[in-house]
């Protein structure tokens, strides 16, 4: 019946239903929301539990005082419900100090402090009982070529990530960090912009076992990416950390729409991957309901994202257990796919010996089979729409 529960272990972050719809040409459409409020109308709608950036939970300027209030009554709200905070993330993009970056601004003492307001969020991170750690680098960038020396930028931004990694062992925190690529806005061009580009950045730490990615749907179909190839690229890597679902159409600003809206078959074969793949993390939506939406529309808007994620898993689940797609899959040599090119115990000279491999491969014959992907993919848009 589609109806969430805890054990989907669906999550959502303070910031995207409390979006007071405020974008670059218009004003706040919506009243803030308090924090304890959204974590209970969102434990009745079935979710698992929040995250949030730390300026969130305790506007930024707050006394040391204030921040122990807002905690506190934070902490009923999650006590009072049974909602858990699994990740935790820092605002390093809003207050006009971080306008030229954060671990990468060019201003030395920038840099420290966005390293110490991080350290300051990690501790509060692992006093919730938060595994997980975002890192969205979104004014990590830059507008114009002489303005950022990309290399030297590169350097900074590792030095960040081994100096948190080196706390987070230093203090013996079971905590990974999960470093959010996007590919613009609000900066023109921000460094990491895809999932292939973080992964080949987190080789080059010094801790990299302690640094995934956290993915999200619309950032890479914004640079035109097909969404679930990163994510099985980063799963292979054993990268995936986290994941931000949404939804996106298209190459166009960032859209946060609600998951399931925009590219519906790129929705489909994530939710199928994910569910293959026995992702065991936490589905968790980084949307913003539109500014059109009353606070009622929020919260439909907040269903939907997970009624969408149901649906299309019981509808990936379909597609799986069909006889007829089993047969079409073997049609299409999924399963030579998975078998490996040389035979076991098959060595390089016995390839180069092997002249059915080449000197007497029928190379029109082979060249002539078809693929069968066209039914396979129809078999797949029957079920996806409700056809099957
Ligand atoms: C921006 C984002 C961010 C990150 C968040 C978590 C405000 O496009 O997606 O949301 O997800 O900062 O680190
Ligand atoms: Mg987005
Ligand atoms: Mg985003
Ligand atoms: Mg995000």
């Amino acid at each position: 019946n589609f109806q969430p529960t805890p054990d989907d272990h669906f999550t959502f972050g303070l910031w995207t239903v409390g979006w007071q719809g405020r974008d670059p040409f218009g004003d706040a459409t919506r009243a803030p929301l308090d924090p304890t409020e959204t974590v209970r109308r969102l434990a009745e709608l079935g979710a698992y539990g929040v995250t949030f950036h730390d300026d969130d939970l305790v506007p930024f300027g707050s006394s040391d005082a204030e921040r122990a209030t807002h905690v506190k009554r934070f902490r009923q709200a999650l006590d009072a419900t049974g909602m858990k905070v699994p990740m935790v993330t820092t605002n390093l993009f809003t207050h006009p100090v971080f306008k030229d970056g954060a671990f990468t601004a060019n201003d030395r003492d920038v840099r420290r402090y966005a390293l110490r307001k991080t350290l300051r969020n990690i501790d509060l991170a692992v006093d919730l009982g938060a595994r997980t750690f975002v890192a969205w680098g979104g004014r990590e960038g830059a507008e114009s070529g002489a303005a950022k020396d990309v290399r030297a930028a590169l350097d900074r931004l590792k030095e960040a990530f081994d100096l948190l990694g080196q706390y987070v062992l230093d203090q013996g925190y079971d905590l990974r960090f999960a470093v959010e690529p996007k590919p613009n806005e609000p900066r023109g061009d921000i460094l990491l912009p895809t999932v292939g580009h973080a992964l080949a950045f987190i080789d080059r730490l010094e801790h990299p076992e302690l640094v995934g990615v956290n993915p999200e749907v619309g950032h890479e179909q914004m640079a035109g990416l097909n969404f679930p190839h990163g994510v099985a690229q980063a799963l292979w890597s054993g990268k995936l950390f986290h994941i931000d679902l949404n939804g996106q159409s298209g190459i166009k600003y960032d859209q946060d729409l609600r998951f399931g809206a925009g590219d519906v078959r790129q929705a489909f074969w994530l939710v199928d991957l994910l569910e293959s793949a026995n992702w065991a993390g936490p589905r968790h939506f980084d949307f913003k309901p539109p500014r059109t939406e009353d606070t009622d529309g929020v919260w439909a808007s907040a269903a939907g994202c997970m009624r969408n994620y149901l649906i299309l898993k019981e509808r990936a689940a379909a597609f799986r257990a069909d006889p007829e797609v089993r047969e079409a899959l073997r049609a299409a040599r999924l399963d030579q796919l998975a078998t490996p090119t040389l035979a076991p115990g098959e060595t390089l000279d016995d390839l180069l010996a092997d002249r059915s491999s080449f000197e007497d491969f029928d190379v029109t014959a082979a060249a002539r089979r078809g693929m069968a992907f066209e039914r396979l993919d129809q078999l797949a848009m029957d079920h996806l729409l409700g056809a099957r």
